[in-house]
């Protein structure tokens, strides 16, 4: 039966940096959605899998609420609305159930460039502009200093050319804006990365199968993501030089080509990048016909 009630919702952010990324996994996972017309829904049509197109900094209550499911999110948002419920005494109704290995960033305090910084006793009465209160709070409050934290919405890089902070605590990924802005990376306080979050809400049996099932293919679109088949032809005496080369592989199929008494076919899937050098590595060794091909799924 596929009732309202045994549907699942994941909500996923409506547009951001983590948006093509998040329907792009869930679409490998085999998940095929209609937009809504107002495109705040997405119909899953060929699983009982519905998806809300919502604000990240939305989605961990509405997991927490027990309103979605499931949610994929940056772990900053995640952390940081998890300490903002703490400490309005509300519970953190959802757990973290699967890393999702992109939106890579960290959060990070910054220092306009030339100051002096020797750790986080020379942030003790400063002024910190910074849109992840809770998350600084909580890294001032472990290591005992007591400093101004001033609330910014966006921009949170201009604050110490406008005078309003000392120091801020802002995500970096490719550490650009900060150059842009005359600011040095000091200390980092989260590593973050996309993060599937579930409600803590016991799911129906049903409902936690199809959760299980999704998590499982994850694991297979991930996996592939840098895996490639390799095929080729080698003496048989080159057999053990070639496994060794072979990056990232298990047991290869090896299998006798029809008509040569010491020539082989070697098959294998390489769970790493296949590069060029390889490549010449694998022909030196005797191999020849190579072939690299990527991969589309992957069970185990
Ligand atoms: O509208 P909505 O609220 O949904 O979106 P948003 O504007 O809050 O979020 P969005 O789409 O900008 O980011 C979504 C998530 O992407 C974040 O919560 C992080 O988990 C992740 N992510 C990864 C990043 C970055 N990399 C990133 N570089 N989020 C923001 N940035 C910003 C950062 O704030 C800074 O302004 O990019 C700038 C720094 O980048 P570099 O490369 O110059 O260091
Ligand atoms: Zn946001």
């Amino acid at each position: 039966m596929d009732t309202q009630q045994q549907r699942i919702k994941i909500a996923v952010q409506k547009t951001g940096r983590l948006t093509d990324h998040s329907l792009d996994l869930l679409e490998r996972c085999g998940l095929k959605v209609r937009k809504s017309k107002d495109q705040l829904f997405c119909f899953g049509e060929n699983m009982p899998i519905d998806l809300l197109l919502v604000r990240d900094d939305d989605i961990p209550g509405l997991v927490a609420d027990d309103v979605c499911d499931l949610g994929i999110c940056g772990l900053n948002v995640v952390e940081e609305k998890r300490l903002e419920r703490v400490a309005n005494g509300k519970n953190a109704l959802f757990k973290r159930v699967y890393d999702l290995d992109f939106g890579h960033c960290r959060l990070s305090i910054a220092a306009p460039e030339g100051i002096k910084y020797s750790g986080p006793e020379s942030l003790r009465n400063r002024k910190i502009a910074t849109s992840y209160v809770g998350i600084l709070s909580d890294y001032l409050k472990s290591n005992s200093i007591d400093a101004e934290i001033e609330y910014f919405s966006g921009a949170v890089e201009i604050a110490p050319k406008l005078g309003k902070a000392d120091f801020i605590c802002d995500l970096v990924s490719t550490g650009g804006t900060l150059q842009a802005n005359g600011l040095e990376e000091v200390a980092t306080l989260l590593d973050s990365e996309a993060v599937i979050i579930q409600t803590q809400v016991p799911l129906s049996e049903d409902k936690q199968q199809l959760v299980d099932k999704i998590l499982q293919r994850l694991d297979g679109v991930l996996q592939v993501r840098e895996s490639k088949y390799i095929m080729l032809h080698a003496p048989r005496s080159a057999l053990s030089e070639i496994r060794d080369l072979l990056p990232g592989t298990e047991a290869p199929t090896v299998v006798p080509l029809d008509g040569s008494q010491d020539k082989v076919a070697i098959h294998a899937v390489c769970r790493e990048n296949v590069f060029w050098e390889t490549l010449e590595n694998l022909k030196a060794a005797g191999a020849s016909s190579l072939l690299v091909l990527p991969v589309e799924k992957m069970l185990a």
